[in-house]
């Protein structure tokens, strides 16, 4: 397949046209996405109350193709009835995730029982018997409710009320296999555990570190605030061992000139090993030092733990550094310089930072970096963890973990006299691993695809099938549907953000809460999250419980109970009528002030720990997304920014492969910490550092161990060592 030498541009308008041409028509398409709803991915937010495609500046029109590929797999038919009749399990685990998702809209609730080998439709009422029967027999600890970050905030609010007022902490959300060491990191750093900025601050910038993050895929709008920094004379930096094109040089589809002759976005581009962060961003914090750009005034201000971090620094190697990183100290210096030359720096991260073992730690090494200078706490300059899913940051906002903040347990249980359980709760590996141990009984998944997102598959796979009951509230088909099976799966149907009956709202990475209006039903069948979590509700804990379910059926009324108990939130309460959008107070700092008891930063200090090198036929490991995907959604099956036309692949440095003694397109074996992938086909990529390989995440989770970061406790899904090996190839 030919790579294409920018990201963006002419083949993301072409590629949006056929997707408009395939849901039903161009102007249908368009109306859809201009209506009054927040965009269903990233957490970049776009949309709700100022329109489609309009960011909270008010620029339009915002384009991304990644919201225009959710939207039109929204829009699809609903799969047809005699789908579930004709077709088997066994013959759904032959699906690629592709086809599992191109099966169209899930419309009937569906039940499985391991002896029959099939789905069968069931009617709502059925499933809602056999759910509820099942949640009142059973120990409320023994089980577990996970959410991905797509679901509402009244949905995810609610949800987590039930599920405590039930009886556990059991709780959390796909953040803890994301984001999770951004939270645990920024928390032990400033007291708040999102960015410190707003969108302004980032446009405001002269200079944007992007580190381990491919926003041209992932996060396409955000190339457009990084190209107008540039085009003011900005730098941008990026810290990533590939060299991804897209970063490199990028088409705002939306702008004349960038469209026609695209933007240059990196200004130097720094390729370290993966894992090597933590001692490349030292090494830069080290030379700053060196060079007497730290603000001395300051550290001692307004940060705590100034005198060991600098002498740690000292004490560090630079051969230490550079072994470690992989970065030369010219490189270093470089990016030392131009940082001290600039007035107002942003520092970006995303997965390539937090999928370690060393998250927590990385994120903190970035944290470190930013405050020897002072970026943090004035206008322009700050914190930015490029989060993921569109409402992530929102569902983990208003309760979706395992411990709830003080102050919103403390306005539930005095202003609406709960009673909330006291056990700690479990994550979400701790809940796969307490599945597996036979701990847990029954599961609850409101969206996203747990199975396809856990490192380790066949483990997850059978931990899974280990629970009796394992309820999925989902749109498509996915992985999980056919590998994450319980004794009895049910399937509930549900409505997408724009066909919700009612207004509900999202919170943006930036921390600014948008409303969507919802709209109609594209298919009769499939419910709203907030009916079917109301409906259980009512049905296992009755009216009883202080909390009046059948009121919850109306988001406005959920709305007022987040307003009045999360903290920041306080603006929820008058939404609806005032159809204001807010800023959640308390999390952005313009001055150096946090929220830590003193109020000051806290700065950490790593120990580089030497790595024991490489074997022979050994190389380090990252999984990763292509251009094509949403996590484990599939939409093409070619990754067009890196050249890649299949999925099935590892990518390797034509150096390696060489070292290898093997050629592009060879089959070959993977041997990675929990199993061996065959057949994979070795493809030479010179846009990786050497020693490097990639590939594909949810395929590739079959090989990696569930070694996770032991603070966040998030997965160390970019931190496999794998072997290569021809002999096993097929
Ligand atoms: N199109 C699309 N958009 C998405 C998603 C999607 O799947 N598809 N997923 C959403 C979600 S939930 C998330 S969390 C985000 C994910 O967004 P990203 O974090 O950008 O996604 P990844 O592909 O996991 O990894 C990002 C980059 O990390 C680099 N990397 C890997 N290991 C290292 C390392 O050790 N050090 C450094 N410096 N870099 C490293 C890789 O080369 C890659 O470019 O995107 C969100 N948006
Ligand atoms: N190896 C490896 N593993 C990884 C990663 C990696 O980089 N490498 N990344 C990790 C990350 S960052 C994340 S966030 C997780 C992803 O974790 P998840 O969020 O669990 O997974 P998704 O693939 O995003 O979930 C997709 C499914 O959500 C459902 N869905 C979509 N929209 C809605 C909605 O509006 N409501 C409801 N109820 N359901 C909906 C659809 O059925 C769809 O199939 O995976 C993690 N796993
Ligand atoms: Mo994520």
């Amino acid at each position: 397949m030919k790579k294409v030498h920018s990201g963006g541009g002419w083949s993301a308008i072409a590629y949006s046209y056929r997707k408009a041409r395939e849901s039903g028509g161009v102007l249908k398409f368009w109306r859809a996405l201009r209506t009054k709803n927040t965009c269903k991915t990233c957490a970049l937010g776009m949309g709700g109350q100022k329109g489609g495609m309009v960011n909270e500046l008010g620029h339009f029109p915002e384009i991304c193709k990644k919201g225009m590929q959710a939207m039109a797999a929204d829009m699809q038919d609903g799969i047809p009835r005699n789908f579930w009749s004709d077709n088997t399990v066994s013959e759904l685990r032959k699906l690629s995730p592709r086809e599992l998702d191109s099966m169209g809209r899930l419309v009937e609730p569906l039940l499985y029982e391991r002896n029959t080998d099939k789905y069968k439709r069931i009617e709502w009422k059925k499933a809602f018997d056999l759910i509820s029967e099942k949640l009142v027999k059973s120990e409320a600890d023994q089980s577990f409710w996970y959410f991905s970050g797509r679901s509402s905030n009244e949905a995810g609010f609610l949800l987590q009320l039930f599920a405590r007022l039930y009886g556990t902490n059991n709780v959390n959300n796909c953040s803890y296999y994301c984001h999770q060491a951004s939270g645990v990191a920024l928390s032990s750093v400033i007291g708040s555990g999102s960015a410190t900025i707003v969108l302004e601050d980032l446009e405001q910038a002269d200079l944007v570190f992007v580190i381990g993050a491919n926003p041209a895929s992932n996060h396409p709008r955000l190339m457009s605030s990084l190209a107008q920094i540039r085009r003011k004379g900005g730098k941008v930096i990026v810290v990533n061992p590939i060299r991804e094109t897209g970063l490199v040089r990028f088409k705002i589809p939306s702008r004349v000139r960038s469209l026609l002759f695209g933007s240059e976005i990196a200004s130097l581009y720094i390729q370290p090993n993966i894992g090597g962060d933590l001692a490349f961003l030292s090494g830069v914090s080290k030379r700053i030092v060196e060079l007497g750009g730290h603000d001395v005034q300051f550290l001692k201000n307004h940060c705590s733990g100034s005198d060991e971090l600098l002498s740690h620094l000292e004490s560090l190697s630079w051969n230490e550094i550079v072994e470690q990183s992989g970065v030369s100290a010219e490189d270093i210096d470089a990016v030392a310089n131009e940082y001290m030359k600039a007035k107002q720096v942003v520092f970006s991260w995303a997965m390539g930072i937090t999928h370690h073992r060393r998250g927590t730690e990385n994120v903190q090494a970035i944290a470190n970096l930013a405050l020897l200078r002072g970026m943090i706490g004035k206008e322009g300059c700050g914190l930015m963890p490029i989060r993921g899913h569109s409402n992530v940051q929102g569902v983990g906002s208003v309760g979706v973990t395992p411990q709830l903040k003080q102050a919103i347990f403390d306005r539930l249980e005095k202003d609406y006299e709960l009673t909330l359980p006291r056990v700690a709760g479990l994550d979400t590996m701790a809940c796969i691993e307490g599945a597996a141990a036979g701990d847990l009984r029954i599961g609850f998944c409101l969206g996203g695809n747990l199975f396809g997102s856990n490192p380790d598959a066949s483990f997850a796979s059978r931990s899974l099938s280990n629970l009796d009951l394992l309820v999925y509230v989902s749109t498509k088909l996915n992985t999980g549907h056919a590998w994450g099976l319980a004794k009895q799966t049910i399937i509930l149907p549900t409505l997408v953000r724009d066909e919700e009956p009612e207004p509900t709202t999202q919170e943006s990475m930036f921390n600014y809460v948008r409303m969507s209006d919802g709209g109609p039903a594209r298919h009769l069948g499939p419910r709203s999250e907030i009916d079917i979590i109301a409906t259980l509700a009512e049905r296992v804990l009755g009216n009883s419980t202080p909390i009046n379910w059948t009121e919850m059926r109306r988001t406005r009324n959920i709305r007022d109970v987040i307003g009045r108990v999360v903290p920041g939130f306080e603006a929820m309460t008058s939404i609806d009528d005032s159809k204001e959008e807010f800023q959640i107070g308390g999390r952005t700092f313009h001055t150096p002030s946090f929220n830590t008891e003193d109020g000051r930063a806290t700065l950490h200090t790593h120990s580089l720990v030497s790595n024991p090198g490489l074997a022979k036929n050994e190389l380090r490991l990252m999984t990763i997304r292509s251009e094509g995907q949403f996590n484990t959604v599939v939409y093409e099956d070619y990754d067009l920014y890196r050249g890649v036309d299949r999925r099935d692949v590892i990518l390797i440095h034509p150096a390696d492969l060489r070292d290898l003694g093997i050629h592009d397109g060879d089959r070959i074996a993977v041997r990675g910490p929990a199993g061996t992938m065959k057949n994979i086909r070795a493809t030479a990529f010179k846009s990786i550092k050497p020693t490097n390989a990639a590939m594909y995440f949810p395929e590739s989770n079959q090989i990696l161990d569930r070694g996770v970061d032991a603070s966040s406790r998030t997965p160390a899904f970019k931190g496999a060592h794998i072997f290569i090996e021809t002999d096993r190839a097929i």
